[in-house]
């Protein structure tokens, strides 16, 4: 009997699929090469199920003799291992984003001595239009909790933004770019409490109480499915933050972020410009402790945030401090700076990466903002967080139209700056 390859996700069964396994069978016996989480996170977003649930999927779909996982885009690996005869895939790789990877399978079956069958491609159904459906049906709690984790698992680099309303929170939900042959989107949401203070007219100072920010939180929502990273600025009290750990936790909010300072808060950015106290590293672990004790779940994460460099403390007492929050139970540590040059994160990530390989580092490059993701992913950073940059963008631009309107004494100037109405109309599915 030949053997038959066919690559595929199969996060979604459609008939496209069967109709490509049913070609297949009539060739051989089909071996099904399963993308794993990794091999597809650096080029799509991820599947909503895991490798497990995908291959007991297609392991009992009829016409299928074996699943063996892909784990990587490219094909070639698993067919100089399987060498099988044919490799089956649809004709939309002749062009687009999968041309490449067609030239490469090409070479390889004829190092292998095997042929390409290509059948025409389904048209009508895919995984991307039911992908859009899927986003309209939405999420759980404990879907959407549990995805960050498997972000970390699946992607080198995990891509934050942040969001401080539902609009913001839809854009970083379906923006999706196409860059050579990765598909690039966001993978998750950074609840800010600098933009969800600003955005209220109020400092942010921890002024904005969670339960205020649980009701904007509840907008995001409703309307994403992607992981929320929520920034909960000092924690609190430990006994408070107890019960913040809960409410995210049961919101289906993956992780929260606390810093290791103490009395009035004031924003990071101002570095030494304002006095900003760090915590002991004892009354740090303790908040750790107790927020870890109130989590439910395992797959919540609670990650230290180090203030050293902020308050103008060396590079060595943020490492001792990584090193006592990470013995304390904390998940994952955020290392923080405004210096321009990035030289200080980078030079802790490498003497944290010494000391620990798997703990996950969040970096937030606002100041060494010309550090490309690339980069910070060299250093061993996990989760880069890009903090504040929808509000930032979205104000010059009410400016702009609000003082065009009282410059022209009328609207028409501004409207060229503005988005047409049939488009704010169409924006969100069902105004209509
Ligand atoms: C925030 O976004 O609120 C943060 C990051 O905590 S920073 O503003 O850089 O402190
Ligand atoms: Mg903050």
């Amino acid at each position: 009997m030949k053997i038959v390859y066919l690559g595929m996700t199969a996060d979604i069964m459609h008939p496209g699929l069967i109709n490509i396994i049913n070609e297949a069978s009539k060739h051989g016996e089909v071996l099904v090469g399963l993308l794993t989480d990794s091999a597809i996170a650096h080029y799509k977003r991820m599947p909503y199920l895991t490798y497990e649930q995908r291959k007991m999927i297609v392991e009992n779909v009829r016409n299928v003799s074996r699943v063996v996982p892909q784990e990587e885009w490219s094909y070639v690996p698993n067919l100089l291992k399987y060498k099988p005869d044919y490799i089956i895939h649809g004709d939309d790789w002749v062009e687009g984003p999968l041309k490449d990877i067609r030239e490469d399978v090409i070479k390889a079956m004829e190092q292998i001595g095997g042929s390409i069958i290509e059948i025409p491609y389904t048209k009508g159904i895919n995984s991307s239009s039911l992908d859009r459906d899927i986003k309209v049906i939405g999420t759980t709690p404990d879907v959407r909790l549990k995805s960050l984790r498997r972000l970390l698992h699946a992607k080198p680099l995990v891509r934050i933004l942040e969001a401080h309303n539902g609009l913001c929170g839809l854009i970083i939900e379906s923006l999706e770019i196409q860059k050579g042959n990765r598909l690039l989107s966001f993978d998750g949401i950074w609840s800010s409490s600098l933009t969800d203070s600003t955005s209220k007219g109020k400092p942010d100072i921890e002024a904005v109480d969670l339960t205020t920010r649980m009701q904007d939180l509840n907008n995001i929502l409703e309307c994403t499915t992607k992981p929320i990273i929520y920034d909960g600025d000092t924690g609190g009290k430990p006994e408070h933050f107890a019960f913040t750990v809960r409410t995210l936790e049961r919101n289906g909010i993956s992780a929260v972020i606390i810093e290791d300072k103490v009395g009035l808060k004031k924003n990071s950015l101002f570095g030494t410009e304002v006095a900003q106290q760090q915590a002991t590293i004892e009354e740090f672990c303790e908040k750790i402790q107790t927020g870890k004790r109130a989590a439910i779940t395992d797959d919540f994460m609670i990650i230290a945030r180090i203030e050293s460099l902020i308050c103008g403390g060396t590079i060595s007492n943020a490492l001792e401090r990584a090193l006592a929050y990470i013995d304390a139970g904390a998940d994952g540590i955020m290392i923080h700076s405004k210096d321009k040059s990035g030289s200080d994160i980078k030079e802790f990530c490498h003497l944290l990466r010494e000391k620990n390989t798997a703990i996950p580092i969040v970096v937030v490059p606002t100041t060494y903002n010309s550090i490309y993701e690339q980069e910070l992913q060299s250093w061993g950073a996990n989760i880069v967080i890009y903090a504040n940059h929808m509000l930032r963008a979205a104000y010059p631009a009410m400016v702009k139209a609000a003082t065009s309107i009282l410059n022209n004494e009328r609207s028409t100037e501004a409207g060229e700056i503005c988005m047409p109405i049939k488009q704010i109309l169409e924006l969100i599915p069902g105004t209509k």
